[in-house]
């Protein structure tokens, strides 16, 4: 049975089509920079927000007409990968992403659950025989049901400690069973909402103690998927630990877990912590824990997390360049963890939306790369810094300085010049290289 009747295989039709159903930009064939832009990009669908939301909000039940909406439990379940799959395929993408609840319903209990994920599982594995789309991660979700009220891994409650490490063996089981590339961790409620009844230090030695555990499990059964860490400052939690990239990165070199995770990065958790998309991505590429990228975006009218497709040619033009620098995302990939607006209701919406996501990533892409090419903002930062080449500042890098021979410099100093930034123009030269990068694939 066709579950998307109305629409057809999505090609690439180049910039001059006005068949709103196709690629305009994206061509996973396209080499930039010696890579096919379907490797490069390596896009993923997330489960959740395309097959299992439903567009409810606080206000309002859910809006979305969608085909399996008359089913319930196991065969809803069954119907949602039978949709799944024929949506990765009309789309052509190379990866998908879910949590354990997102493909399964819940049982009265963990036995029931898990029983149920094994029914979904196996038939996802048989689909991925013929398919050439892969699981890009899973994960575990440890944050909608009412137990996980105070925390899952840094719950006060020790039996919710244990059935949330009982949830995490199990997706790890399955990550290896369907070959994910990666295994996330999202900690929505790790977190406090007030100091007044919160033993902080115990909260993180707990749940440092449980990625630990998580590791060693990972070894034990031969699944060595990186594991990711997504950060977000807060929502659902007031303060969440994995505030941001170096908030996170405190975090595993204090409990000695660098070598096992990096990050999965997602734009709106970005703006919601006050950082750019790009600052999140440039902070992990310094420190070498770039993973993965949740590709969305927010709304700087609204202060919660809106997981819009992106749209925003500069946003993403940026983002590309630090993925770029970065030599690409590895095993990992741009995972659409966004939602079509409560009003777009209609299923065809989902495939207008992840191609107004690909298309905007596939501009940034190419924008990004010629900056890169053309050495544009590298060769203005090495002229910046050029104070660090010779005399004084070379000194300075190369340690062979100290406070005393600083001093004795610093007071035959005269005078001291520093140069313009050009921020505004550097901004005007970015803007430029937009627009023609859109003009040349313009037909
Ligand atoms: C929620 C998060 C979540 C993670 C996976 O804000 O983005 O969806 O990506 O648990
Ligand atoms: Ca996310
Ligand atoms: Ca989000």
């Amino acid at each position: 049975m066709a579950y998307f009747e109305n629409v057809n295989q999505i090609k690439y039709e180049g910039p001059g089509s006005a068949n709103p159903l196709a690629f305009k930009y994206y061509n996973p064939e396209e080499v930039i920079n010696g890579k096919k832009m379907e490797d490069l990009l390596r896009f993923s669908v997330a489960y959740w927000h395309t097959f299992t939301a439903d567009g409810s909000d606080p206000f309002g039940v859910g809006t979305a007409i969608r085909p399996w909406n008359h089913l319930q439990g196991l065969d809803l379940a069954k119907a949602r990968v039978e949709a799944a799959f024929e949506f990765f395929e009309k789309l052509n993408v190379p990866f998908f992403c879910f949590h354990d609840v997102d493909i399964a319903p819940e049982g009265a209990t963990l036995a029931e659950s898990n029983k149920n994920q094994d029914i979904i599982v196996a038939m996802i594995k048989e689909y991925m025989k013929t398919s050439k789309t892969k699981l890009l991660w899973n994960t575990a979700n440890m944050f909608t049901n009412p137990r996980y009220v105070h925390g899952a891994a840094t719950s006060n409650n020790a039996d919710v400690y244990a059935y949330s490490a009982a949830k995490v063996k199990k997706a790890l089981e399955v990550g290896k069973e369907l070959g994910a590339e990666n295994y996330v961790f999202w900690g929505g409620r790790e977190g406090y909402e007030t100091l007044l009844n919160t033993n902080m230090g115990l909260e993180l030695d707990n749940l440092a103690r449980f990625f630990h555990m998580a590791v060693d499990y990972a070894k034990e059964i031969g699944f060595d998927a990186p594991f990711l860490i997504e950060p977000k400052p807060k929502e659902p939690t007031k303060h969440q630990y994995d505030f941001d990239v170096a908030t996170g990165l405190a975090f595993l070199q204090k409990y000695d877990l660098t070598d096992h995770f990096k990050f999965n990065i997602e734009a709106n958790h970005a703006t919601l912590a006050g950082h750019t998309f790009e600052h999140e991505l440039r902070v992990a590429r310094e420190n070498n824990m770039l993973g993965s990228v949740d590709a969305n975006q927010g709304d700087t009218l609204l202060g919660w997390d809106t997981d819009e497709f992106p749209t925003d040619l500069y946003s993403t033009t940026l983002a590309m360049y630090e993925i770029l620098k970065n030599d690409g995302l590895g095993k990992g990939g741009l995972n659409f963890d966004a939602k079509v607006r409560r009003g777009s209701f209609e299923a065809e919406d989902l495939f207008h939306a992840h191609i107004a996501g690909m298309d905007t990533f596939a501009i940034g892409t190419k924008v990004a790369n010629k900056l890169i090419q053309d050495k544009v903002l590298d060769n203005f930062i090495e002229e910046r810094y050029s104070s660090y080449t010779q005399g004084i500042g070379l000194e300075i890098v190369e340690g062979k300085t100290n406070l005393r021979k600083l001093e004795e410099y610093a007071l035959q100093l005269t005078e001291i010049k520093n140069a313009s930034g050009r921020q505004e123009r550097l901004k005007a030269t970015v803007n430029q290289y937009i627009i023609e990068t859109l003009a040349n694939v313009t037909v």
